[in-house]
Order: C-alpha cells, then sequence, then structure tokens
C-alpha cells in the first residue's frame, strides 16, 4: 500500500503551496529580521530601500490595520515588532517587491536601530528574575512528604533535555491573493487553517468569512506548523491587503532555521524515592521550560510535559510543578510529542540513577513499576488498558530482554575499548488535545453523480498519511474502492473551525467525523432502495460496490445506484462533526479525564560506544507497538519508523548551538546533523496482536507521536555503555543530548 502522494513527491510533481501557479503580477516579500535579542526599537527607517529597483513597499508595525497581534494563547507576539524586539529574528519590517531576489537585495537597506537591553537565554535565570508565563502549575498525587522517610533509597538530580529543529522539507510559506470582495484567499502551510484565517481576520480588521485559507499538503511540519505558520500567512495578508496585488512568501532554509521555533530546551530537577527492592514510593520534578520569547504554545506544552511527568509508571505519591520561563530566543514551540519527551527524558534519569544506587539494572525497576489497568496517574484518570504490560512481555518473549542483557555483558568482558550498552523504553502517551475544546473535527463528502467521492475534513495532509486512513474510513463506510475517494485540500470555507492537525488526533478525529457523514448518506440510500424495493431495511448493505441483500448481490452496483438515486433528487452529500466525548478536565483541581485513551508501547535500545573515537552507535531498536486494529499497516509502520529516528536524533546528534547574543550558529544541515541513512539502526517493529481500540476510528489507536519516545532509550543505551566504560560515572546531572562530542569528552577528561 502506497502512500496517497507517494508517486507525486517522487517525481517532484505535487504542489506544496510555493508550487501553486501564481497569478499575474504576483508580488514576493521578505521580512526584515531584528539584529539583537532584546533592545528599545528606536526607529526602523524605510526610504531607502522602497526607493530601489522593482520594491514596491516597505511595511512596517504602523501600516497593520487592525490589531498588531497573532498571540495565540496569550496575546504576548506583535506580528512586526514595535517599541521593542524580544529576540533575534522577530520580523521588524516586510520588504515587498517584483522579486523574491529584489525584496532580499533590499532588506539591508531598511534601517533598523535598536538600544540593546540585558538578554536572557537560559530558563533558570528567567525563573530567578520572575520572568515567567503564568504561574507555576503543580500536579500531584498522594503525599510526597509523608513518604520520603519510609523510602530506604532516595536519590536527586538534575536533567536537562535540548531543543529540536523540525528541519521539516518545505520551510515556511504562504501565498495571500485578494478577493474582489476586499477578502483574501490564503495558501497557507499549516497545521492550523483556523488558526491563520482567524489572526489574519483579526491582523486586517476583517470578519472570519472575508479570510479564507486553503492548504493542498505540507512537506513536514512535526508541530513546527502549528502555531508558527501564522506569522508568514498574516504577513503575506498583510502586505496583498495593502497593495491589492497576490503576494508571496516563502523562507529559505538558513531563515526559517534560525527565526522560527523549535522544541523547547527543558531544565528539571528530580528527587525519587524507592523501596530497597526497586517500587517507587513517592517522585518530585520539577520542570524549567525555556519558553523564548514569546508564549506561542508553551502553556500547553507545559500542561503535557506534566500529564506525562511519571511516564509509563504507576508512582502513588507524586508532586510535579513546572514553570514556562520567558527568554530572549525565538518563541519555542510545538514539536511531536508536545512536552511529554522532555518529562519521560527525566523520570527516565531518575529511574537510571536509583538503578545505580540500588544495584539493579535499570530494567527491573522499570518493569517493576509499570503502569497496570486502573492505575491512578497523578491527574485523576485511571488507565484503562493491560497494554503497558502486554507490549513488556511480548517484546521479552520475541527478542529475550535477559539475554540481550547477557550477550551485552559478554561482549563488554571480551573488549575493552568498545563496550555496549541496552535500555528498555516503555512509552505511555495520552491521546487526545489536553484542550479538551480542541477535540473536535468535521468532515463534508460529497458523492458525485458518477459515484466518485470527494470528502473534505479538518485534517492537513504532512505526509504523514491521515489522508490514507480517512480515505480508508470513507471507503469502508460507503461499502466502495479506496480509489473512488479522493481527499480535497484543507479549507476553511468547506470545514469551519477546524482544531490543528496536531495531538496525533487527525484521523481520529477527523476519521469519526467522516465516517458519520458517510453513514448518513449510505442511510439515505438504503432508505430509497427500501421504499423502491420493499426490501427491509436491516437487510441491505453495500458491499464491494453492490447493493446486497443478507450479504447477497442484488444486482444493483454502487455508480448505478448513485445515478438512480440522483435521478430521484436525493441528496448525495453530508456534512457531521464529531467531538470526542466524555472528555474533562478542571484546571483548578488539575483532575480529570484529558484523554480518551493512552496510546503504549515498549522498545529496546542497543548501541555501541567506540572508546578511541568516543562515538556512539545505535545498533539496533526493537518495538512492540499497540496501535489498536490499525487502519492501514504499512502507513503506522512509516510512522513508528520515522517518529523513532526522530527521537534518536533528538537524544544523540542533534544540538542547538547559539551564540552570547542568541543567534542561532546551527541554521542548516551543514552545522545540525540530523540522522542520516547510515545512522539507522536495524529497527523490528512488531504491533501488539489482538488489540482493539473500541472508541478511535473502526478500532484503530492514533500513532503519530508516541514512537518519538522510544528515541529516549538511545541515550539511556549509550549512558549504559559508558558505564560498562567507566562503572562509577556520575548520574546526578545527566544532559541530552550525547552527541559523539559529549560521549568524547565523558571518557577522555
Ligand atoms: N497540540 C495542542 C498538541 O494544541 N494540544 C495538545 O495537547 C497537543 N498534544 C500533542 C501535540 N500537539
Ligand atoms: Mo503537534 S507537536 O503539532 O502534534
Amino acid at each position: 500500500m502506497k502512500h496517497d502522494d507517494a508517486l507525486l513527491h517522487v517525481r517532484g510533481a505535487g504542489h506544496f503551496v510555493r508550487d501553486i501557479p501564481v497569478p499575474r503580477g504576483t508580488l514576493h516579500a521578505a521580512p526584515v529580521p531584528s539584529p539583537a535579542a532584546h533592545g528599545k526599537l528606536r526607529a526602523v527607517e524605510t526610504a531607502k530601500a522602497e526607493a530601489l529597483p522593482g520594491v514596491r513597499a516597505v511595511f512596517t508595525a504602523a501600516d497593520i490595520p487592525g490589531q498588531n497581534q497573532v498571540g495565540n494563547i496569550v496575546p504576548d507576539e506583535p506580528l512586526l515588532a514595535s517599541g521593542e524586539v524580544h529576540y533575534a529574528g522577530q520580523p521588524v519590517a516586510l520588504v515587498v517587491a517584483d522579486s523574491l531576489d529584489a525584496a532580499r537585495r533590499a532588506r539591508p537597506f531598511v534601517e533598523v536601530e535598536v538600544e540593546p537591553l540585558p538578554a536572557v537565554f537560559d530558563p533558570r535565570q528567567a525563573f530567578a528574575r520572575g520572568e515567567t508565563i503564568g504561574l507555576f502549575r503543580t500536579f500531584a498525587l498522594g503525599d510526597v512528604e509523608e513518604a520520603w522517610p519510609r523510602c530506604p533509597v532516595v536519590v536527586s538530580g538534575r536533567a536537562d533535555s535540548g531543543g529540536q529543529e523540525h528541519m521539516y522539507l518545505e520551510t515556511q510559506s504562504a501565498l495571500a491573493v485578494p478577493r474582489d470582495d476586499g477578502g483574501l484567499k490564503v495558501f497557507s502551510a499549516t497545521q492550523s487553517p483556523t488558526l491563520v484565517q482567524r489572526t489574519i481576520a483579526r491582523v486586517l480588521g476583517l470578519a472570519m468569512h472575508q479570510v479564507e485559507v486553503d492548504v493542498p499538503r505540507l512537506g513536514g511540519a512535526f508541530g513546527g506548523k502549528e502555531d508558527q505558520a501564522t506569522s508568514w500567512a498574516a504577513l503575506a495578508a498583510l502586505a496583498a491587503f495593502r497593495l491589492g496585488r497576490p503576494v508571496k512568501i516563502v523562507l529559505d532554509r538558513r531563515e526559517d532555521a534560525s527565526w522560527t521555533g523549535k522544541r523547547h530546551p527543558y531544565s528539571s530537577d528530580y528527587k525519587i524515592g524507592l523501596t530497597g527492592d526497586g517500587r517507587i514510593l513517592a517522585y518530585e520534578v520539577r520542570f524549567y521550560q525555556n519558553a523564548g520569547a514569546c508564549a506561542d504554545l508553551s502553556p500547553a506544552i507545559l500542561e503535557r510535559t506534566l500529564f506525562h511527568a511519571t511516564g509509563s509508571y504507576f508512582i502513588p505519591n507524586v508532586r510535579a510543578s513546572a514553570a514556562s520561563c520567558r527568554t530572549h530566543l525565538p518563541p519555542f514551540t510545538a514539536f511531536r510529542g508536545f512536552g511529554a519527551p522532555q518529562a519521560m527524558f527525566v523520570i527516565e534519569a531518575a529511574i537510571a540513577h536509583a538503578a545505580a544506587a540500588l544495584g539493579l539494572p535499570p530494567a527491573d525497576i522499570q518493569r517493576r513499576n509499570l503502569l497496570r489497568r486502573d492505575d491512578e496517574l497523578p491527574y485523576g484518570m485511571r488507565l484503562e488498558s493491560d497494554s503497558p504490560a502486554r507490549c513488556w512481555e511480548e517484546l521479552d518473549r520475541r527478542h529475550g530482554l535477559a539475554s540481550l542483557r547477557a550477550r551485552a555483558d559478554a561482549f563488554n568482558r571480551g573488549h575493552a575499548l568498545t563496550k555496549k550498552g541496552l535500555a528498555v523504553m516503555p512509552v505511555c502517551f495520552g491521546i487526545s488535545f489536553t484542550t479538551t475544546l480542541l477535540n473536535q473535527a468535521a468532515s463534508l463528502v460529497h458523492v458525485y453523480a458518477d459515484g466518485s467521492v470527494g470528502v473534505s475534513t479538518a485534517a492537513v495532509e504532512m505526509g504523514q498519511g491521515v489522508n490514507r486512513k480517512i480515505r480508508r474510513v470513507a471507503a469502508r463506510t460507503l461499502g466502495v474502492e479506496v480509489d473512488r475517494v479522493r481527499m480535497e485540500s484543507t479549507n476553511t470555507a468547506r470545514v469551519a473551525n477546524t482544531s490543528p492537525t496536531a495531538a496525533s488526533s487527525a484521523a481520529d478525529l477527523n476519521g469519526h467525523a467522516t465516517r458519520l457523514a458517510c453513514g448518513q448518506i449510505l442511510n439515505r440510500l438504503k432508505q430509497a432502495v427500501v421504499e423502491e424495493r420493499g426490501f427491509p431495511a436491516d437487510e441491505l448493505g453495500i458491499e464491494n460496490e453492490e447493493v446486497t441483500r443478507a450479504g447477497r448481490p442484488i444486482g444493483l452496483t454502487w455508480e448505478k445506484l448513485v445515478a438512480w438515486a440522483y435521478a430521484r433528487r436525493i441528496p448525495l452529500s453530508a456534512y457531521a462533526h464529531y467531538a470526542t466525548p466524555g472528555l474533562h478536565f478542571d484546571k483548578t483541581k488539575e483532575k480529570g479525564r484529558p484523554f480518551a485513551y493512552h496510546a503504549v508501547g515498549t522498545a529496546v535500545v542497543e548501541a555501541t560506544v567506540d572508546g578511541l573515537r568516543g562515538t556512539p552507535k545505535i545498533d539496533s531498536v526493537k518495538i512492540v507497538h499497540d496501535v489498536g486494529r490499525s487502519l492501514d499497516p504499512p502507513t503506522d509502520l512509516g510512522q513508528v519508523e520515522g517518529a523513532l529516528l526522530q527521537g534518536v536524533g533528538w537524544m544523540t546528534c542533534e544540538e542547538l548551538v547559539y551564540s552570547a547574543e542568541g543567534k542561532i550558529l546551527t541554521d542548516g544541515l551543514s552545522t545540525y546533523k540530523v540522522p542520516d541513512i547510515g545512522d539507522i539502526p536495524e529497527v523490528a517493529v512488531a504491533f501488539l496482536e489482538d488489540s482493539d481500540q473500541p472508541s478511535g476510528i473502526l478500532g484503530s489507536k492514533t500513532v503519530g507521536e508516541p514512537p518519538f519516545m522510544y528515541g529516549i532509550g538511545a541515550y539511556y543505551a549509550i549512558l549504559d555503555a559508558l558505564r560498562a566504560f567507566r562503572p562509577g560515572l556520575p548520574l546526578a546531572f545527566l544532559q541530552a543530548p550525547w552527541t559523539a562530542e559529549r560521549t568524547f569528552r565523558t571518557l577522555r577528561f
């Protein structure tokens, strides 16, 4: 089974926003970035740039007709800087010219005068200065203070994880086309069409119905286009609105890597208490999130960090606190996992540390404390699944965790200069937007008179295969071939009030809506047959493109049925809305039922460290993952493998480096190392058998983000190998990523 767009992608024929044929007279825009991380904006002189050939206009904050505000959760983000600048790269002005070249050439002639102010880049420093977005939030279960004295072993430490560049192939882009009624049609490379629509309306002083946003497909997003596609679309819209001409904006790789937000770096303190045989009694953790200069999605990401503070484990006494700290870096944003990976990195650090103190393998502690059905999580929900233990046992049955351990130990006894390490990484990830209201979706289905089907939903295809899955839902519901169904672009005029395509939930939510819409059409068709032929309704079906009675074809094909129904003036279109039932969360108590279910699995990672060169290598990753009844196994396999490798990259080679002035130095693939084909370990993925998720779409579980966190196992496998070199390696302060440099320095100095 091929990805829907596979042929287009390999031929380079698919249209991304930048490939859409532009109307004649389209202009090109280039943002002018703030040169400083923090300062008073004294002057922005545009006259020289405006006088250059080909330049049509240079816009600043003063040119914005509506509100100069693109903040989504917190209104703290101007579209164009005014008064102050808060990070290097913040848009200060916009040059619009006949060609992109002319716009870029004019950019240095826009004179931006900034009076520098002190800048902070470290979240703990920002916290100490009171620079937080909102208050400390705390999730608690049991009573940690009462528990500490009962713990024979208590260890505490610090664990820091770095940011991560999304490195989507398609950079940020938008095309805004003025309409004859004063409104705009905007093509945007966004995960959040409605957010783009609403923000443009606010910035231009328009009603939402005057702004139509269309998303053909994305060349990757990974969270980087959930909130951060908005500014670029709004800038293009501003210029198009002011000039009455189509305006296109496309960032190049360096601009994108320098100016846009990434995964949040976190710095965290933990304390963990256990019984002598490895049962975790208490866990306290404090997360300092580096939010960057504006709130963006940071508060929501911080919340998901708290939801996943205890990882895959049941801990009876927990206190987890988190603060979002404002620094002078580009606003950090959503990235696959949305704060959960940062939390899981810390609980695994605490377990590795405690294991060393107890003289136990970390896997013994992990297994002993694994979540079981009905265990209470710190946010009040109980686990409704046996999957954590089932996945662990299945992994053990397939690969023999003890024999893998014995093999690594034997290797290490026989080798002085090379050591192997092993880590098990269980994942339990809550499925649903933690912001309850976002858990809704809609689908508009047209059956055309020739029997072909067009489906519009709120879901954005970004390479993850959501369209493939929704097509299958439509085809299965209607009883027709998948090839009859076409997915249309995501468009706010066809499906309104779209939640972002995010939180691993798009196939679930939009699949349910599509099932409901197709069900309406199916029922109308069946009803018409009942009236015509007098068959009992409950015996009728459509299977393999044939109308059936009690499972047997009655000699009426799908095409004939549709043509006949159209002639009888039966409506062949339907719209349906779906809202995940049973979700609630009370932020005053920090308790509720935020998730529809949990996505679960376990991985075991093997690594080898070359002690002379210091280079770590991930040898193999074996996974048992629960996808319920997979909607499309090849798509799910691709998601598991891709997410895993992205997680391995975050933990082992991807490192953001900034100058002392807060400018990113790793602004391209020559300086920012993502895993390449030579880094791919041997990967074996098995889907848990006999699994069903009744609340998922057609029994499936969603798959986009959870496998990312298997990558954390790569870090702990390298750590395990390093401990084979240096059994006394201190564990009280762990830092990710374990790059080759860090591994080398750990062994040498
Ligand atoms: N986006 C969001 C997400 O707005 N809310 C979420 O809970 C979420 N979770 C994962 C990824 N993106
Ligand atoms: Mo989100 S990290 O855009 O699913």
